[in-house]
């Protein structure tokens, strides 16, 4: 991080450190205003910040300091700024919905295949939609088991719950995603072998869960379904998604049922690649062509918009703030929609996994805080948990506040008694309720610093007309494109993920000594036990 422009921004918070939020919208009236923004369908009201005019100058100036605009051409022109594993980062491409735009990597277009795969897709989604696609006894695709992990599985879950208005309701479709073979097995109870689509989703194809789940699916696909010829029943049940074809192959999956992607998209970034044909098949080709169309609404906002009415930007900037300026240790993500249940968790991924870092681009360890931690839970359930420690607690804990005007389930006075909370908590955050105001309630003496309110906790509202899939899909570049302008201002790589591949190797060679007949046993005396009583409850 640039520590010059950021001295420049400590110096602005320590002047602003004396005035409130409640002072700050006192003295302008205009503030809302101000500081609200709006793009691709989304309001974004920053207003009940810690920010004046010279805090928010002096953040802007530190992204100018890291070339901010500079660095969002390098992603968007495929240059390879995911150096460490010598990739370009492209994930913009699969949503480019201009007809005759170019991408080059290493000197080749990449939107032609892009274009291809999408078609690809959508031809068999419609066919699986319209009943074409038959199962091994002729019968209609009735459920679709998405098995992958990560960002293999974390984008379409999330998005085929968030997008359920828009979806054909007579598919049901399931993520196994946890090698605990719970997951699968009740899955398993939940469809039937002849009318069930398997999509194995996997970049390398040799995840460990993902591989384990694939071939038990199929274990048990061919012994609901016998046949002669086992291939021919796997043939008809699975498809899969990968960027490996040689492994695709091996495991019995005909590449003519394969579909692609790239190396230049990372996991965590691939729900708008193949990895989304089961978001797909749920919504539909017209559909996913408009959640491309709402990233793509916010790619080309991220792009040319100012940096100081840039929605990606401003979050990033307030998000610094806070982990750097105020060391508030996490945020939290609060949707005021239950289709987006699965949001926080996905957004987990995508900001903890791609900032989650502590060494700079040129391999030397970070001098300040980097990726927060972030988490939440769909409104209002939160208000009735965790809320009271962002009111009252010790911690510092910025939210973001997602909500929509319209429901999809119009019921009663629901939606309003819901837009009715969204609105009320941003502004008791803010507010907070004084000695003074507690008193005027009637509240006896001894219980006003217990129902004070200290407020000045800062929020950021996300408003939208309407969950849709363009709602949703500009939704998601905007954390996308957050994400990325925090890790260009923190100095780090935000697209690789070794932490992750540590995983991926260290249980295999525990698994060896859970099951092997001589366990060479030659970790540290802690593990060494825990293995040993495993083993022996097993009778190994
Ligand atoms: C995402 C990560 C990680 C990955 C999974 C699954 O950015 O790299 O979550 O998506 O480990 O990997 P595969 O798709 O290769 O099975």
């Amino acid at each position: 991080m640039n520590q010059e422009a950021w001295k420049k921004v400590e110096a602005a918070i320590e002047a602003s450190k004396g005035t409130t939020i409640r002072q700050l919208f006192a003295a302008d009236p205009a503030r809302a205003e101000r500081y609200t923004a709006s793009a691709a369908g989304w309001t974004l009201d920053y207003s009940k910040n810690r920010i004046d005019a010279n805090v928010m100058k002096a953040l802007l100036k530190l992204a100018e300091a890291a070339n901010l605009k500079a660095e969002i051409e390098k992603m968007f022109t495929g240059e390879k700024i995911n150096r460490t594993e010598n990739r370009a980062v492209l994930h913009t491409a699969l949503r480019n919905c201009d007809p005759a735009a170019k991408v080059l990597v290493d000197g080749k277009d990449v939107m032609p295949d892009v274009r291809a795969v999408l078609a690809k897709m959508s031809a068999f989604a419609d066919k699986v939609r319209k009943g074409e696609h038959k199962g091994f006894t002729g019968k209609r695709i009735k459920y679709v088991v998405n098995i992958g992990i990560g960002g293999s599985d974390l984008g379409p879950a999330m998005a085929t719950i968030a997008l359920a208005p828009f979806s054909k309701r007579g598919i049901k479709c399931f993520f196994v995603s946890n090698v605990d073979s719970t997951h699968l097995a009740e899955t398993l109870r939940e469809v039937k072998a002849d009318q069930t689509l398997f999509i194995v989703a996997s970049k390398t194809f040799t995840t460990q869960e993902t591989m384990t789940n694939a071939l038990s699916a199929r274990t048990w696909l061919i012994e609901k379904l016998p046949s002669v010829n086992p291939n021919d029943v796997v043939s008809k049940h699975f498809v899969a998604v990968s960027t490996n074809a040689e492994e695709v192959s091996k495991f019995g999956i005909d590449t003519a049922n394969m579909f692609g992607f790239w190396d230049w998209v990372g996991g965590r970034y691939s729900l708008p690649s193949a990895i989304g044909l089961s978001l797909m098949i749920s919504i539909g080709p017209a559909n996913f062509r408009k959640l491309l169309k709402g990233y793509w609404k916010m790619d080309k906002h991220f792009r040319t918009a100012k940096l100081d009415r840039n929605l990606p930007v401003i979050l990033a900037l307030l998000g610094i703030l806070y982990a750097n300026g105020y060391h508030a240790e996490s945020y939290a993500v609060l949707p005021y929609d239950q289709y987006l249940s699965r949001l926080p968790a996905y957004l987990q991924q995508l900001d903890m996994e791609s900032n989650g870092k502590s060494v700079t681009k040129d391999g030397k360890p970070v001098t300040y805080t980097t990726g927060p931690i972030e988490w939440g839970e769909p409104g209002t359930n939160g208000q009735h948990s965790f809320y009271q420690l962002i009111h009252q607690g010790t911690h510092l804990i910025p939210c973001d506040f997602i909500g929509f005007c319209k429901t999809h389930n119009a019921i009663a006075d629901h939606h309003d008694k819901l837009m009715a909370n969204f609105f009320a908590q941003t502004e008791a955050l803010a507010f907070g309720k004084t000695a003074e105001q507690c008193r005027a309630d009637g509240d006896p003496e001894n219980l006003v610093p217990f129902k004070t309110f200290e407020g000045n906790r800062p929020t950021n509202t996300l408003l939208a007309d309407e969950l849709t899939p363009e709602t949703l899909g500009a939704l998601i570049a905007l954390y996308e494109h957050k994400v990325f302008v925090q890790g260009v201002i923190w100095d780090i790589y935000s697209f690789d993920q070794w932490g992750v591949q540590l995983g991926k190797v260290l249980a295999k060679n525990v698994l060896k000594d859970l099951t092997a007949d001589k366990p060479s046993l030659k970790h540290d005396s802690s593990t060494n036990a825990l293995i040993a009583r495993y083993r022996k409850v097993l009778g190994r």
